[in-house]
Order: C-alpha cells, then structure tokens, then sequence
C-alpha cells in the first residue's frame, strides 16, 4: 500500500514538474490551466493524507515556510557583478573596439544578445541537482539569504532535470514581477488604501524582500537566468550560447529572446529590434546586454573593478518629461564650490518623483539658455542621478528670470571667485565659511575617513551652528555636556559618540590624510602618500617635485598638497588632532612594500582580474608569484575551476585563500 501511494506521489511530481518545465522553460503547454490545476490538487490531496512522503522538491512546497526574524547572510565565493553601461552607438562600437584592442590578433567577435530586465540578481545555489539555498547580489560579495522566498518562485526549479548538471551549480538571473501581475498588485493595493510600487523593479525587490515568503508567494514573480558562478564536479560549456543552452536543458528558464550573433553591427539591429519590441512584452526590460560568446575570450579579457569588459548593458533612450524651474538655490560644498541646483516642479520620470536637479555649475546654466520661470526638459535613465537636458525657449514666460551667479556665498556672504576658464566658482572663505566648515567635519567624520559612528550630518549642522565646533580638532574637545544639550540628543547617545570619537583616535595614516580633505586627495591617492613617504612629517615637508614622484599625482594634485601644508592654520589643526592623541601604526615605506617576502600561487579563473592583472597587484604589492605550490608558499589564491595546484595546498596544509579574501589583500 505504502509503495503504492509513493508510486503515485512520485508519478504525479513527475507529471507536474514536466508541465512546470514544458511552460516556464519551453513556452510550450500541453495542458490547459485548468488541467494543470487538477493534478495539482491531486497531488496536495495525496500530500496531506500522507504528509510522511512530502519532499521538499514537490511542485507543492512553494507556498511559503514560517516568517523570518531578519534575513541571515551568504557570503558569495564568486563575487556578483554590475554591467558598464553604453547609452549610445558610439559607446557600443569603443567597447567593441577596445575588445579588439586588447585581443589583438582577432577582427571580429562573437556575441550573444539578451534582453537586460529591470529586476534585481540573485544567485541559486544547487547541490546534486536540489536547490540548497538563494542570496541576492548585496554589494556584490554579501547578500541576503532570500532561499524561503525563491523557492516560492514557481519557474525557479527546485530540483534540476536529466543528470547531466555539475554536482555543485550555482547559476545567476533576474528576478522579475511580470507587468500584469505589477498591475493587479498596484490596483489591488489601491483599492486597500496601500503602498503603490512606483514600478515593477521596486514591487519585485519589496516582494522578494519580505521575511514572510507568503506573502512572496502571492506575489506571482518569475525569474530569468544568465550566468552560472561556482561550478563544481563537471565542467559547463565554454561558450555563452551553450552554456544558456545547458541551462535551460537543466529547467532553468532563460529569455526566449536570446540570440547569438557573428559581430557588433548585428548586436546593434538586435537592440533596434527588440526596441521596437518593448512593448509587447510581457516583462520591463531597459536595454539589451551583449557578452563576448567565448568564455576564453572572457576569461583573456576580465574585470575592471565590478564590472567585465567581455560585456556591456545598451540602455534604451532615458524616459524625459518637461516640468518648470520654480527656483535655482546655490549649494557650497566642502572645497567651496558653488553648485546651482534646480528646485523643480514635482513630476514624475523614470520611475520617481523628483523635485530637484543639479546644474553642476554656472557654464552649464550659460549653455543650456536656462531661466527661472522655464519649462525644461528633464531625463532620468534608470537609477542615474536626473538631469535638464534643455529649456524650450517657445515656453519662456515674459517673467522668466536671468539666473546670474552670486557675487557673495549664500551661507557666510564672502565674496564668491570664478577664476575665468575654470567651470567652478568658488566661496573664498575657506573653513571660515559655516558651509564649507560643515562640509570639511562631515567629510572628516565619514566612515571611509576617521568613521566616528553616530556624528550624522544633523549633528554636525548642530555643532557648526552653536559655535561648539569650528575646525575638525574641537570634536575632540567636545564634552559630555556639550553633546548631551543638543535637540533631540538622549544622554545615551551622547555617551555613545563620545566614545565614537575616543575610538577614531586610533585610525592609519591613509585615513587619516584622506580625513584632512586635501583638495583632490580621495582614498587611493592617500594611500599613495602614505606609503611613499611612510610618515606625516616628511609629507609635509616634501615638494611639488618630490610628490609629482608618485605615480598617482599630477602637477594639480601636488599644488593643492603643497598649498595645503603651507597653510599655518592647516598645520595647527593638525598639531591640535595630534596632541588629542590621533595616532596610528607606523607605515612601512614602499622600499618595504606591505607584502615583500610573501609567495603567492594563483590557480583557476578570478572574477576581478584576469591571471596577469592579479599577478601584478601581487608584485606592486612586493610578494612573488610562483608556478607551483610548495611548503614554503605563503597562500594559494584560489578562482573558479582550480586544479591540482589546490589539492597539493590542502595535501601541504597551505593556506588557501578565496577570491575575496584575495581582494583584501589590497584594501
Ligand atoms: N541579461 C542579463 N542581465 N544581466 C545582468 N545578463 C546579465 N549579466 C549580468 C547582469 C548583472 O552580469 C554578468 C556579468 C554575469
């Protein structure tokens, strides 16, 4: 009898995963809803009569599980990309050019074509063909475990077809609300007086984000899949267009839209093609992706930060509406830029009210012939910040008004310099300026600078504006008190960013020059400066000439250096941080490079760079990389696919290091 039942369980999963299969994967029913609909019942019926043989898998289990109380984290071993983007034939035709550049012996490159969706990633993770868990792409190397809520997705296969599929798959697409269920979804939430999604990316993040899947599960989303990441126990096919093709044979549902063509003229008619095409299907989709079919290819060609430079997103024309400049309001940032920012009319572009737009700077007023009082037109592509591209002159109302630059600064009234030639003017206050004064403390605060936790930008306006503090070096003279009388500070979090600032006291020296908000001087250029010159002291008394040294400074950036360390109040206030107690671990010189005496062994296929590039951020670094492992290896860095090379490390107890903690090394 037992047998019997699980017979008939086993027949029916079969059935129903076949149709599941022949309609999401296929886009070829061969049975009506209303048939599909019955075996379905059948099978819950026989489910709950013996609840002992429900599987996981079963076609049954996407109903949702018990809520969550927050989402736990995954941690991805091979980091999840971002696309560049090209929003024109040009930028197209140089990202075909600079492949050609870079391969140098090849005319022409195949490619394949995909709609690109407007959803958002996730990455499924299959063990022996059975769906283990799902993140979504986070910053790229950390999402949010979102498994409970996948599997409620009902094209998302819960386990994979044939046997055909490594032991270890982990494959990568777009999650997505289709546009008619986005409409119900809308209409219904209206009619409840409920939140309305301002566009089917926004309602597919907040429907896969719900820590009860539940309500995900009514939520009717589908997914579409492009990419696979870590691969284990068999090999996937070495081109784009088969490995899709093993995908979808796998019962993974991959666009039906996909096209594989010859060279960049043919990716172009795809774009116009499916352009025309927009429309009519089923889905958002804001552009078209082309990636270089050839998986060595890829591989030859790799990464430039996040993205690859084997593929490129063609984004469709940004959606543009027009809408009144009511007022220019101008905005001065930490260095003193005067920035005119547009207060606009409210209208609605590309998903979003918006209600402001920056004009960057007076030239740009000057050259788009705006006024205040004129209707403008204003472009929005995707999560780009908004822009006016243009007034309309014909729509100019007699009391349109002439926007002029200010002579004084709208928050201290010092006289504003726009040194002809430049497209940046500028309040000449400096730190005397209660803006620039805010600006330069919020920057010093900000966590990739001194990172003092809790001094949010209100704190800082609140700081300025009693005259508690005015340079950088009073935080550290800040009393509990002082703190504590602020609006809306309880005496706890007072405590709290007191010892936020006790704890910046303790920082390194890139940090701390990057704190100190030297024009032009970001991350990468601090860390330079540190490194060359190993200590604050010989930076300060080194020349436009000895810094030009290094490769990261121009003649500007070692003006602005030099200018700043002549200034006598700049030196004071460093002195003042220092006798605070500022301090950090003496920095070894680059003649002592942070990782000389270290061997390094690559093995398999990195995300971010390709063998070489990895090979030298090694050296720059002073670690040697050797061909094979031995003993005296200090760490074997391990990719996608790795070989024997790993074995032998795991055999000789070396230290193995992921992808990510490769990237560390250069942080
Ligand atoms: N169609 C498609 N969308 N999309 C998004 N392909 C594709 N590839 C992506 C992303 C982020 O990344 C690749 C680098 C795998």
């Amino acid at each position: 009898m037992s047998h019997d039942i699980q017979q008939q369980l086993k027949s029916l999963r079969g059935k129903l995963h076949e149709h599941n299969y022949r309609y999401y994967v296929l886009d070829e029913p061969v049975i009506s809803d209303a048939e599909y609909d019955a075996l379905f019942r059948k099978l819950q019926k026989l489910e709950i009569d013996h609840p002992e043989y429900v599987t996981p898998d079963s076609p049954t289990q996407r109903v949702g599980a018990a809520p969550l109380k927050e989402f736990a984290e995954i941690q991805h071993e091979i980091p999840m990309l971002s696309l560049d983007n090209a929003f024109s034939v040009e930028d197209v035709l140089a990202f075909n050019q600079r492949i050609l550049d870079r391969l140098k012996t090849i005319s022409s490159v195949a490619y394949v074509c995909e709609p690109k969706l407007d959803g958002l990633a996730v990455t499924l993770h299959y063990e022996k063909g059975i769906l283990k868990n799902a993140a979504t792409r986070g910053d790229g190397y950390t999402g949010e475990d979102v498994t409970e809520n996948v599997r409620t997705i009902a094209s998302v296969p819960l386990h994979l077809r044939g046997s055909d599929y490594p032991e270890v798959l982990e494959v990568r697409g777009e999650v997505y609300m289709p546009k008619k269920e986005f409409e119900l979804l809308n209409k219904r939430a209206k009619e409840k007086n409920e939140k309305i999604f301002v566009n089917p990316r926004n309602a597919a993040a907040g429907s896969l984000r719900q820590l009860d899947s539940h309500i995900t599960a009514s939520r009717h989303l589908a997914i579409y899949c492009y990419a696979t990441g870590v691969v284990k126990g068999k090999s996937m096919p070495d081109t784009q267009w088969e490995m899709l093709l093993a995908l979808k044979s796998f019962g993974f549902p991959v666009s039906p839209e996909i096209k594989l063509v010859t060279n960049i003229d043919a990716c172009l008619r795809y774009y116009d093609k499916i352009m025309h095409k927009r429309d009519t299907l089923p889905y958002e989709i804001d552009g078209v992706v082309y990636k270089v079919n050839d998986m060595h290819l890829q591989n030859k060609l790799g990464f430039v930060s996040r993205a690859p430079r084997w593929a490129v997103a063609h984004k469709f024309p940004a959606e543009e509406v027009s809408t009144i400049i009511e007022d220019i309001e101008f905005q001065v940032g930490r260095t003193g830029a005067i920035t005119p920012v547009a207060r606009l009319q409210p209208v609605f572009v590309g998903g979003v009210t918006i209600s402001n737009a920056t004009l960057h700077n007076i030239d740009e007023i000057e050259r788009k012939d705006i006024y205040i009082g004129d209707t403008v037109i204003v472009r929005r592509a995707g999560d780009v910040i908004p822009e006016i591209v243009s007034s309309i002159k014909e729509k100019r109302p007699q009391t349109a008004k002439k926007i002029k630059l200010p002579k004084h600064c709208p928050v201290c009234h010092s006289h504003i310099e726009h040194i002809e030639g430049e497209a940046i003017a500028r309040c000449t206050a400096g730190l005397f300026c209660p803006a620039q004064r805010k600006e330069a403390i919020k920057h010093f605060a900000s966590r990739r600078a001194m990172d003092i936790e809790g001094l949010g930008d209100k704190i800082v306006d609140q700081f300025v504006d009693e005259k508690l503090v005015a340079t950088i070096a009073d935080l550290y003279e800040l009393t509990l008190e002082q703190i504590a009388n602020l609006e809306r500070m309880a005496e706890k979090s007072a405590n709290n960013l007191l010892q936020a600032l006790e704890k910046s006291k303790k920082t390194t020296l890139p940090r701390f020059l990057l704190a100190l908000g030297i024009r032009e001087v970001g991350e990468a250029t601090a860390k330079q400066l540190a490194l060359h010159f190993g200590d604050l002291k010989a930076l300060t008394a080194a020349t436009e000439e000895d810094l030009q040294t290094i490769s990261d400074v121009g003649p500007v950036v070692a003006k602005h250096i030099v200018a700043f360390f002549s200034e006598k109040k700049n030196i004071h206030v460093i002195e003042k941080l220092l006798a605070a107690g500022i301090h950090w671990e003496k920095i070894k010189k680059s003649a002592s490079l942070p990782l000389s005496g270290k061997t390094y062994v690559l093995t398999g296929t990195l995300q971010s760079f390709t063998r070489d590039e990895a090979k030298e951020k090694i050296e720059a670094l002073g670690a040697k990389v050797a061909g094979s492992v031995s003993a005296k290896t200090t760490a074997v860095i391990v990719g996608a696919d790795a070989g024997s090379k790993l074995e032998k490390a795991k055999s000789l107890g070396v230290t193995i290091m992921n992808e990510k903690d490769f990237l560390k090394l250069f942080v």
